[in-house]
């Protein structure tokens, strides 16, 4: 990528239009690639400094973005944005750093819901303002529809609302005319669900009706574990024939501290780099949750307030690195570079999977479902269904420690959902955030108002016990 960055500044000059910098990615196949044809692999920043919008933030995003760069972080990932604010400072600035930006389209109250699932005109509308507040800017890699929707097998049902939610941005897309940005999903990394839920947003015969990308919030590689032993190989090999592309979008787990990120070896070698694209580290600053790769300074008293301090952490200034762990992300970067495919020498062949069948407490969607319209309701039915069962279990699925992931409405999922090689004692601060945060309407895994309720729910549990 510092080929393009190179190449960036020439045509800022030549267009004089602030944000055409880096070339737009396409996706061809299951990869994505830079405009000269070259494989792209995300190297990406979980970036959401507080609940506010951080691309409207000229300044502070600047600072992070000259930090950023230096460990070779190609794209970021951000959670809320304010689509009326003027982003072209932020979107200008990462570009000329060769970094992308993968966005989330929903704000807190309009994500689709797992337990009451909708898809309509207010949520649709909210979406609209900010694929149209940027889909000018090049560097835009892609819109997540939704972040840890699904946490449950029964929460399934929720499925079809994400996957028509995606069908409807494609549609309201390309109906505008702007370029054809891809639309995905970020999904909780819950064994119940996989693979179906991989399947099922790719599957069917109408690619209009797809998802064009697939990625996974994951923390099963803790401390130092292994391809084998982290669990990656079997995503690895439920994954190797999919047809989009597939990454992750988290992972870092961070209960063996200090993080040395050894699955990015694994990511970016030569397992995994055939069929991932990439992953995207969570995240770029240190608060109650404890996954930061930068401070802005001493924790200051939870109930502090001025200066950018929010719930307990200053959160503007100069980004400091959290040693050693944004020093071992950097050396884990630079020795991760996979060769990848010339868009031109690549023939993708892979078809889309089947749509899994219907399976009582694990997947409770037809093969044959059609979506819901937009707006539909009480009469969007399941069709009837020859029902198996399914014995649920939580092994094998990892969520982020100490935080309100993947626990928006689902506290059971959370606190079962453990990884395989992390600590009881995650196991068990995972259970009292998700405890906490259960009934708060939360939108994403880092929203760190829900971090923080999490802790004062750990700390709770812990009396309690
Ligand atoms: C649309 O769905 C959202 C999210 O579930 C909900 O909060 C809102 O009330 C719904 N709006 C309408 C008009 O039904
Ligand atoms: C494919 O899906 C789109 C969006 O739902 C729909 O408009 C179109 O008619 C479908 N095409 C076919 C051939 O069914
Ligand atoms: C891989 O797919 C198989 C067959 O569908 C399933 O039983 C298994 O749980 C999957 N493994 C993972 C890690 O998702
Ligand atoms: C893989 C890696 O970079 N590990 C380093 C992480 O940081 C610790 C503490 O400085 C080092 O000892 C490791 O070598």
């Amino acid at each position: 990528m510092y080929g393009l960055a190179a190449t960036s500044g020439l045509m800022l000059a030549l267009a004089s239009q602030a944000y055409a910098a880096t070339s737009a990615l396409t996706i061809k196949g299951s990869k994505f690639f830079t405009g000269d044809g070259n494989q792209f692999f995300i190297k990406g920043i979980a970036y959401q400094l507080t609940n506010d919008d951080p691309l409207a933030d000229s300044t502070q995003c600047v600072l992070d973005i000259n930090l950023m760069k230096t460990i070779g972080t190609n794209t970021i990932r951000v959670y809320h944005v304010d689509p009326s604010a003027n982003h072209d400072t932020c979107m200008g600035a990462l570009s000329d750093a060769g970094i992308y930006v993968f966005l989330d389209l929903d704000t807190f109250p309009t994500y689709i819901l797992q337990e009451n699932p909708e898809w309509n005109q207010t949520q649709y509308s909210a979406y609209q303002k900010v694929m149209d507040a940027f889909h000018n800017y090049d560097n835009v890699a892609g819109f997540f529809v939704g972040n840890e929707v699904l946490t449950t097998g029964a929460g399934s049902i929720a499925a079809p609302y994400i996957k028509a939610a995606a069908r409807d941005m494609k549609a309201y897309r390309d109906s505008k005319g702007y370029r054809k940005i891809p639309v995905g999903y970020s999904a909780a990394d819950i064994s119940d669900l996989r693979p179906n839920l991989q399947n099922y947003v790719a599957c069917g015969s109408n690619q209009s009706e797809a998802m064009d990308f697939y990625s996974l919030n994951a923390y099963e590689w803790c401390g130092d574990s292994s391809y084998d032993v982290s669990g990656y190989s079997q995503l690895q090999m439920n994954a190797s024939d999919y047809n989009i592309p597939i990454f992750f979008s988290e992972t870092g787990c961070n209960t063996v501290p200090p993080r040395t990120f050894g699955d990015q070896a694994a990511i970016f070698g030569s397992e995994m780099s055939g069929t991932w694209s990439g992953a995207i580290i969570y995240e770029w600053i240190e608060e109650t949750n404890n996954y930061g790769l930068v401070s802005y300074g001493a924790p200051a008293a939870a109930t502090a307030t001025g200066n950018g301090i929010v719930a307990g952490y200053t959160r503007t200034g100069t980004p400091i690195p959290i040693s050693p762990d944004f020093d071992n992300l950097s050396k884990a970067w630079a020795t991760a570079s996979p060769s990848g495919v010339q868009m031109n020498n690549y023939n993708p062949s892979n078809s889309p999977p089947a749509c899994p069948a219907y399976t009582s407490g694990l997947w409770e969607v037809s093969s044959n479902q059609p979506l819901p319209t937009l707006g539909q309701g009480a009469d969007y039915q399941q069709p009837s269904h020859s029902s198996t069962s399914g014995a649920s279990s939580m092994a094998g699925s990892s969520s982020k420690s100490g935080s309100a992931s993947a626990s928006r409405t689902s506290g059971a999922t959370a606190a079962s959902g453990a990884a395989s090689g992390s600590s009881t004692a995650a196991a068990s601060s995972t259970a009292a955030s998700a405890a906490m945060a259960r009934s708060v309407p939360s939108s994403d895994a880092n929203v760190m108002i829900l971090g923080f309720i999490g802790l004062v729910g750990m700390i709770a549990v812990i009396g309690i016990l």
